[in-house]
């Protein structure tokens, strides 16, 4: 392999890489992923795709860049190791979040964690690299890392051998747990009181690009019944009934959860039982959202005999205004995408409707954990 086509492969690298950051980060940041929101669903599946490619462009390219490498300076070494190492933990937690209905939650939570960290990671080297290559701009390493002069002793005798390359890779995982771990008891080290409990951090998923803002006084929800009767329900009326407080898990079906968090409202059972009797078995609820966009269903047991709350508080504090205020619905057995943010209005009906991502996507209409 000459120059000339190493270069070219470098290129592919670089292109794929960018690909593959511009698709990752517009699922991954919230002002992107509600501005792409149509397309997250082909997004996820051209992300992967390229991911796909990739893996082959990278089988083809390792065995060359070894040879290439072989006795060339430090640095093409370390940007060669660099890319392998990252590329690994990319492609694991990738195909473990592709996965995750089939692993434990932990692991699953982890991956999300491993695979935000490793692009971290690419993007400042990334933007090194590249404004190095576009701009010719010579950034001052050491010239014995650029191989122009022999590395010093202390170095040299530390010679890349395979179990150096071991320990440097067990190195380079052991910082990464370290970071998540501390990432992870963060917030119970940090302790507000009321979030003492709580490990890891929400995700703020709105499909729309703003939310509904809401005041207690403005906020209103409404419930109609299988024969159109409507009950108003202002936050006042909420107050009247019992509260109650569970400390649960947090869990989103694209990977990420959030444990220990306190949530404090009206078990739905006691809010529909005040208002309805005798509710016939096979009714359904569809709940919707302020937003005017998202909504979902459930079937009544699901809310009667299942501990569906609507919660207006999250460890102790009011909801924030982007995660539902005043109101949202939760299940304690199933995803986040159940968890409707916003709550406006409780429909009661004969038949089941499909939920927001049920017909824009692929979610089970259950949605169990
Ligand atoms: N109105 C509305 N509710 C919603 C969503 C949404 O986009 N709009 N996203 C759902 C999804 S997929 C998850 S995981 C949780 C995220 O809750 P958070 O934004 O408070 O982290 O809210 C759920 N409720
Ligand atoms: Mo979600």
């Amino acid at each position: 392999m000459n120059r000339k086509q190493l270069a070219w492969i470098h290129h592919i690298h670089a292109i794929v890489i960018i690909l593959l950051l511009l698709t990752g980060i517009s699922l991954y940041v919230s002002f992107f992923r509600t501005l792409f929101n149509e397309w997250k669903i082909p997004l996820v599946a051209i992300h992967i795709l390229i991911a796909i490619f990739y893996i082959g462009i990278m089988l083809f390219s390792v065995y060359y860049a070894f040879r290439y490498s072989e006795k060339r300076a430090p640095i093409k070494k370390f940007n060669i190791w660099l890319f392998i190492i990252l590329f690994s933990m990319w492609l694991i937690s990738g195909i473990l979040m592709y996965f995750q209905q089939l692993v434990p939650v932990w692991v699953r939570n982890n991956s999300v964690i491993i695979h935000d960290w490793s692009t971290w990671i690419v993007i400042p080297w990334v933007l090194f690299h590249g404004f190095g290559h576009l701009f010719k701009v010579r950034i001052p390493w050491p010239n014995w890392w650029r191989g122009r002069k022999q590395v010093p002793d202390w170095i040299a005798e530390n010679k890349l051998d395979r179990r150096e390359v071991t320990k440097s890779l067990l190195l380079f995982l052991a910082f990464l747990f370290l970071g998540g771990f501390i990432r992870w008891v963060s917030p119970i080290l940090s302790t507000p009181e009321n979030e003492e409990k709580r490990r890891g951090y929400f995700r703020i998923y709105n499909v729309t690009n703003d939310y509904p803002r809401y005041e207690n006084e403005d906020w209103k929800m409404t419930i109609e019944s299988l024969n159109q009767v409507m009950v108003e329900l202002t936050m006042k009326d909420m107050r009247k009934l019992p509260w109650h407080s569970i400390v649960d898990n947090f869990h989103c079906v694209t990977g990420w959860s959030v444990r220990g968090v306190e949530l404090h409202g009206i078990y739905l059972k006691g809010l529909l039982e005040t208002y309805y009797t005798n509710l016939p078995k096979d009714t359904y609820v569809t709940v919707y959202s302020g937003d005017g966009i998202y909504y979902d269903s459930f079937t009544i047991f699901q809310l009667l005999d299942e501990e569906a709350m609507l919660i207006f508080e999250l460890d102790g504090l009011p909801l924030k205004k982007s995660q539902g205020f005043p109101c949202r619905l939760y299940h304690p057995n199933m995803y986040g995408y159940k968890s409707v943010k916003w709550v406006t209005r409780i429909q009661l009906t004969a038949s089941r409707e499909q939920g927001y991502w049920q017909t824009n996507g692929d979610y089970d209409l259950d949605g169990y954990l």
